[in-house]
């Protein structure tokens, strides 16, 4: 008989979301994702100056802080076709590159990392058998005996306090829980470390962006960060050093410690390799230009249909119609006054709430699609367009990650096993190191530009009589985000943003087609209904985000999950 379960709220995610699964013979045959609060940025910004809708739209979330302020701006130039001086494409490209490492460190370790890695375990670990596991794994100065024995005496003492901290509530002893004890306690320590070294990113952000979170250095038409060597209050060299070694820290991190454990959790749970791929059309876009125009690019994008890598097809530069005319978003499960789908430039955003109604409306967030169909967003998406437009870096590190996993897994692991959800950390870890080195490279791009003797960082906008109308696009850490403008007379009269958590974590469609959540939970297994461990799994997999899916506060903040099975 199906049983019904309602998980609400999912936690160690931002914002509110619920997942209901009903599940038979321990296994998912249906899901719903819904979030659960809505606020309206997307209302607020009507009748306002188009030069301002960056600083309300970055209020939008508090995760990817960054990401709402840089789609916006070039939402705005390029309604007004502008083109950005070089120093203000490298420096905001040097802002989203380390943004998304923070992001990447902090979503693996602080918010999916335990529905894997059971720290309870971690305390019968051998110190000896966890130094030479590690070891052989990384030249990481912190694998050392020393430090997983302090590691393992540090949690000794939290464990017995009985306050567990941070790592108060998961499934521990959970049957889905494989990992020996000395991977566990490695992976404690990686965990400990990784707050270190997201902070360092996020500093190196602060140094640059006036403060962190949400930057202050944008502006439509460029940045504010004013540039002069010799000068003590603007970037100077001294301050471009301080980001390099702070980036270099990150880097080294990422390449020796974030992508070995997600390569060693992957292979070690490749049982996991096989479920969780949901919708495998995936979707993209290029990121951080390498001109003023944004027609070259450093991050590839583009579309794959049907998991069919081989017609891959790219987006070419910031204004291609084949982006601009084939996104559209359907209301037909969502609490707004309607069914239409239509494009972000035509739509209206008139709450409706009627309670959940699994066969009608039941989430806040909209479903968008790309030529009407769901399409799943995120690192797993850019890692396998890159690979299919055989960009190098990509091509590298997936090349180097599938190598290591089948040596350490025994078996042959394909690119076809990353349509999985240990694809999504494994896309993910893999982004990381991509970005760790285009953040240092475009450094270099900017320090040889300064070099040069050019110190423009901004180009006035004005705004004509009439109406015009823009997007812009940005691969966010959860994947595409696009803001929608429509200007009338230097005002904004329609504003959307199409957000990444939005196209994963939206409901089904008009034809009742599931988004990439609902689809993926479908054929997970699920040990235990009353601690849905394997749910967890899924969704965190995907790093949700409902502030951006409905651009949302949550007021309250403090409900603890509740998990209902029926
Ligand atoms: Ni609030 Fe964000 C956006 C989403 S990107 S986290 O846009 O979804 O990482
Ligand atoms: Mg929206």
């Amino acid at each position: 008989m199906a049983q019904k379960i309602t998980v609400d709220p999912i936690t160690r995610i931002e914002g509110h979301l619920r997942i209901d699964a009903e599940v038979e013979g321990n296994t998912i045959k249906k899901a719903w994702s819904s979030g659960q609060m809505w606020r309206g940025i997307e209302v607020i910004l009507k009748g306002r100056d188009p030069r301002d809708a960056w600083l309300f739209t970055q209020r939008i979330c508090g995760v990817c802080t960054t990401v709402h302020a840089i789609a916006s701006v070039r939402a705005v130039e390029n309604a007004l076709q502008m083109e950005i001086p070089l120093n203000a494409q490298y420096i905001r490209n040097l802002v989203l590159a380390i943004h998304a490492l923070h992001d990447h460190i902090v979503h693996f370790y602080v918010l999916s990392a335990l529905d894997w890695v059971d720290v309870v375990s971690a305390l019968k670990a051998d110190i000896n058998e966890t130094t030479k596991l590690a070891q052989s794994l990384s030249d990481w100065p912190g694998n050392s005996k020393e430090r997983f024995k302090a590691v393992k005496d540090k949690l000794k003492a939290i464990v017995e306090s009985g306050q567990l901290g941070p790592f108060a509530n998961a499934y521990w002893g959970h049957p889905a829980m494989i990992l020996p004890p000395e991977v566990n306690l490695m992976a404690v320590s990686h965990y400990l470390e990784a707050l270190d070294y997201q902070r360092k990113a996020d500093s190196a952000i602060a140094i640059i962006g006036g403060k962190n979170p949400h930057i202050q250095n944008l502006s439509v038409g460029g940045v504010t960060t004013a540039i002069n060597p010799n000068n003590e209050a603007t970037l100077n060299m001294e301050r471009l050093y301080w980001i390099k070694q702070l980036v270099s820290e990150v880097r080294d991190f990422i390449q020796k410690v974030y992508l070995i454990d997600v390569i060693a959790v992957g292979a070690l749970y490749k049982d996991w390799l096989k479920y969780g791929s949901g919708v495998k059309n995936y979707l993209a876009v290029p990121d951080m230009p390498l001109d003023t125009r944004g027609t070259k690019f450093d991050l590839p994008g583009g579309t794959i249909f049907n998991g069919d890598l081989k017609n891959a097809r790219a987006f070419k530069n910031f204004n291609d119609p084949y982006f601009r005319e084939n996104v559209q978003e359907s209301i037909a499960h969502s609490w707004y006054d309607g069914s239409w789908t239509k494009s972000p430039f035509e739509e209206d955003t008139i709450p409706k709430y009627t309670d959940f109604k699994p066969d009608g409306k039941y989430s806040w967030i909209k479903a968008p699609r790309f030529k009407g169909e769901p399409m799943q967003v995120g690192p797993l998406a850019q890692v396998l367009i890159g690979y299919a437009l055989g960009h190098e870096l990509t091509k590298k590190y997936v090349d180097f990650a599938l190598k290591k996993i089948s040596k350490i897994a025994g078996v042959n692991v394909g690119v076809e096993a990353l349509h999985s959800t240990p694809g999504r950390h494994l896309g993910r870890a893999i982004r990381a190191a991509i970005l760790s080195d285009l953040a240092l490279k475009h450094w270099e791009l900017l320090v040889e530009n300064i070099g040069r003797g050019d110190l423009e960082i901004f180009n006035p906008p004005t705004f004509p009589k009439g109406q015009q109308m823009g997007f812009g696009f940005h691969e966010a850490p959860r994947g595409t985000l696009s803001h929608w403008i429509v200007i009338e007379d230097g005002r904004i009269k329609n504003y959307q943003c199409v957000v990444p958590s939005t196209w994963n974590a939206g409901p089904r469609d008009g034809k009742g087609k599931p988004g990439p959540y609902e689809a993926a939970l479908v054929g997970n297994p699920v040990a235990i209904p009353e601690k849905p461990l394997e749910v967890l799994r899924t969704v965190h997999s995907f790093d949700p985000c409902i502030a951006c899916a409905v651009h949302c506060l949550d007021p309250e903040g403090k409900e603890f999950s509740r998990v209902k099975v029926l």
